[in-house]
């Protein structure tokens, strides 16, 4: 039940998409694009089984667009890490799948397969304050190369910041 209302809620934004980039397309902004990869010559499993980027800000109200969501890779929110009030979301068996982001703060994503060799990326909308201490809070929670791989993209992304 809940995971076919999460089908249908990723559907109606992927039409909504749809529509908005036919009505204005002057205005849309460019769609960010995440690819998932296997790369099987890479020295260590966090760099085999990657987000690239790993970590992306963008605007409020803009579309990423995730490729790559096929074999056993997942795109999984990560529930505790993303800003109260936004959907979860979850996307698998799908090459390509456009989400519009409207609710500032981070989003911790994993590949729900992967995510056990460090396969993890942080979305940044807007304003990372919003829910950065809680997102971080929740670090502790997770798998060793979870917590790692967050970490470092935490770090990179209050260097370039501060
Ligand atoms: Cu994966």
């Amino acid at each position: 039940m809940l995971s076919s209302c999460k089908t249908i809620a990723i559907m109606l934004v992927a039409a909504t998409v749809g529509l908005a980039s036919m009505a204005q397309a002057d205005d849309v902004p460019e769609v960010a694009v995440v690819h998932q990869i296997i790369d099987l010559n890479a020295d260590t499993p966090a760099h085999a089984f990657r987000f690239e980027p790993k970590l992306l800000h963008v605007p409020a109200g803009s579309t990423v667009r995730f490729k790559g969501s096929t074999g056993r890779h997942t795109v999984s929110a990560i529930l505790r890490m993303i800003p109260v009030g936004a959907r979860s979301f979850e996307i698998r068996g799908k090459p390509s799948m456009d989400l519009t982001f409207e609710k500032e703060g981070v989003y911790g994503i994993r590949c729900r397969v992967h995510g056990r060799h460090g396969m993890v990326m942080l979305l940044v909308v807007g304003d990372p304050g919003v829910n950065l201490e809680g997102a971080k809070a929740y670090l502790p929670k997770l798998g060793e190369a979870e917590r790692q791989g967050f970490e470092e993209l935490f770090a990179e992304l209050e260097g370039r910041n501060g």
